[in-house]
Protein backbone atom coordinates (compact mmCIF):
# COMPACT_ATOMS: atom_id res chain seq x y z
CA UNK A 1 0.00 0.00 0.00
CA UNK A 2 1.40 3.46 -0.84
CA UNK A 3 0.02 6.69 0.69
CA UNK A 4 0.47 10.20 0.08
CA UNK A 5 -0.37 13.10 1.08
CA UNK A 6 -3.97 14.14 0.74
CA UNK A 7 -6.02 17.27 0.14
CA UNK A 8 -7.55 19.45 3.76
CA UNK A 9 -10.64 17.59 3.65
CA UNK A 10 -9.26 14.42 4.10
CA UNK A 11 -5.86 14.40 5.65
CA UNK A 12 -5.74 10.95 7.34
CA UNK A 13 -6.69 8.72 4.37
CA UNK A 14 -4.43 6.65 3.05
CA UNK A 15 -4.97 5.08 -0.47
CA UNK A 16 -3.82 3.25 -2.74
CA UNK A 17 -1.93 3.98 -6.36
CA UNK A 18 -0.88 1.71 -8.87
CA UNK A 19 3.46 0.99 -9.02
CA UNK A 20 4.95 -1.67 -10.88
CA UNK A 21 6.91 -3.96 -8.96
CA UNK A 22 10.26 -2.39 -9.45
CA UNK A 23 9.01 0.80 -8.53
CA UNK A 24 7.59 -0.82 -5.06
CA UNK A 25 10.97 -2.65 -4.49
CA UNK A 26 13.57 -0.15 -5.47
CA UNK A 27 15.25 1.47 -2.23
CA UNK A 28 14.45 5.63 -1.25
CA UNK A 29 17.48 6.31 -2.52
CA UNK A 30 17.26 4.40 -5.74
CA UNK A 31 13.69 6.24 -6.06
CA UNK A 32 15.34 9.61 -5.37
CA UNK A 33 18.01 9.13 -7.73
CA UNK A 34 15.26 8.73 -10.76
CA UNK A 35 12.20 10.53 -9.87
CA UNK A 36 11.70 14.11 -9.16
CA UNK A 37 8.11 15.06 -9.01
CA UNK A 38 5.76 16.90 -11.52
CA UNK A 39 7.63 18.37 -14.26
CA UNK A 40 10.98 18.04 -15.69
CA UNK A 41 13.11 18.23 -12.79
CA UNK A 42 16.67 20.20 -12.98
CA UNK A 43 15.19 23.15 -13.62
CA UNK A 44 15.89 26.93 -11.39
CA UNK A 45 12.07 27.08 -11.63
CA UNK A 46 9.84 24.17 -12.01
CA UNK A 47 6.88 25.31 -13.40
CA UNK A 48 4.70 22.10 -13.11
CA UNK A 49 2.82 22.29 -9.67
CA UNK A 50 3.12 19.09 -7.58
CA UNK A 51 -0.62 20.06 -6.62
CA UNK A 52 -4.35 20.17 -8.64
CA UNK A 53 -6.16 21.75 -6.71
CA UNK A 54 -4.42 21.75 -3.17
CA UNK A 55 -4.15 17.93 -3.86
CA UNK A 56 -0.91 16.65 -3.72
CA UNK A 57 -0.27 14.13 -6.83
CA UNK A 58 4.11 14.11 -6.58
CA UNK A 59 4.35 10.54 -5.41
CA UNK A 60 1.29 9.86 -8.95
CA UNK A 61 4.18 12.05 -10.72
CA UNK A 62 6.88 10.04 -9.24
CA UNK A 63 5.82 6.09 -10.34
CA UNK A 64 5.36 8.41 -14.24
CA UNK A 65 8.66 9.26 -14.17
CA UNK A 66 9.68 6.01 -13.13
CA UNK A 67 7.65 4.02 -15.90
CA UNK A 68 9.61 6.52 -17.67
CA UNK A 69 13.03 5.90 -17.44
CA UNK A 70 12.10 1.89 -17.16
CA UNK A 71 9.77 1.65 -20.46
CA UNK A 72 11.87 0.84 -23.93
CA UNK A 73 8.85 0.66 -26.19
CA UNK A 74 5.65 3.12 -27.08
CA UNK A 75 3.69 0.35 -25.24
CA UNK A 76 5.02 0.94 -22.14
CA UNK A 77 5.34 4.95 -22.51
CA UNK A 78 1.26 4.53 -22.97
CA UNK A 79 0.84 2.27 -20.00
CA UNK A 80 2.75 4.97 -17.56
CA UNK A 81 0.88 7.35 -19.03
CA UNK A 82 -2.44 5.75 -18.26
CA UNK A 83 -1.33 4.28 -15.07
CA UNK A 84 -0.41 8.18 -14.16
CA UNK A 85 -4.02 8.90 -14.90
CA UNK A 86 -5.23 6.24 -13.14
CA UNK A 87 -3.35 7.08 -9.88
CA UNK A 88 -4.40 11.15 -10.03
CA UNK A 89 -8.31 9.99 -10.07
CA UNK A 90 -7.41 7.11 -7.52
CA UNK A 91 -5.82 10.16 -5.26
CA UNK A 92 -8.96 12.17 -6.38
CA UNK A 93 -11.20 9.69 -4.96
CA UNK A 94 -9.72 9.56 -1.93
CA UNK A 95 -9.76 12.97 -1.27
CA UNK A 96 -12.96 13.70 -1.23
CA UNK A 97 -14.74 16.73 -0.84
CA UNK A 98 -16.94 19.09 -2.40
CA UNK A 99 -18.15 17.89 -6.16
CA UNK A 100 -16.99 21.23 -7.42
CA UNK A 101 -13.31 20.64 -6.45
CA UNK A 102 -13.36 16.77 -7.59
CA UNK A 103 -14.65 18.11 -10.68
CA UNK A 104 -12.12 20.96 -11.13
CA UNK A 105 -8.95 18.08 -9.72
CA UNK A 106 -10.39 15.89 -13.05
CA UNK A 107 -9.91 18.52 -15.14
CA UNK A 108 -6.42 19.11 -14.09
CA UNK A 109 -5.90 15.64 -13.89
CA UNK A 110 -6.78 15.31 -17.56
CA UNK A 111 -4.89 18.81 -18.82
CA UNK A 112 -1.85 16.50 -16.71
CA UNK A 113 -2.40 13.07 -18.67
CA UNK A 114 -2.91 14.84 -22.07
CA UNK A 115 0.67 17.13 -21.49
CA UNK A 116 2.41 14.09 -20.90
CA UNK A 117 0.43 11.76 -23.72
CA UNK A 118 0.76 14.55 -26.31
CA UNK A 119 4.36 16.34 -25.25
CA UNK A 120 5.79 13.39 -22.90
CA UNK A 121 7.85 11.39 -25.91
CA UNK A 122 11.26 13.29 -26.15
CA UNK A 123 11.59 13.16 -22.36
CA UNK A 124 9.95 8.79 -23.21
CA UNK A 125 12.63 8.51 -25.42
CA UNK A 126 15.44 10.44 -24.42
CA UNK A 127 18.87 8.26 -24.43
CA UNK A 128 16.92 5.17 -25.92
CA UNK A 129 17.63 5.92 -29.32
CA UNK A 130 20.45 4.10 -31.34
CA UNK A 131 22.91 6.50 -32.70
CA UNK A 132 22.68 4.94 -35.80
CA UNK A 133 18.94 6.78 -36.14
CA UNK A 134 19.97 9.86 -35.35
CA UNK A 135 20.81 12.22 -37.59
CA UNK A 136 22.28 15.56 -37.26
CA UNK A 137 20.08 18.06 -37.27
CA UNK A 138 19.92 20.72 -40.60
CA UNK A 139 21.38 23.91 -39.68
CA UNK A 140 19.24 27.13 -40.13
CA UNK A 141 21.08 29.56 -42.25
CA1 LIG B 1 9.19 14.40 -13.10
Amino acid sequence: MTTASLSPFRLSTAYCLYAPESYTRATPEVRAAVVNGCGPGGWKLDLVPDTIWFLDISLCCDIHDWMYVEGETIEAKEEADRVFLNNMLRAIDAAGGPKILQALRRHRAAKYYNMVHLFGGPAYWLGKNSSQNLTPSIPLT
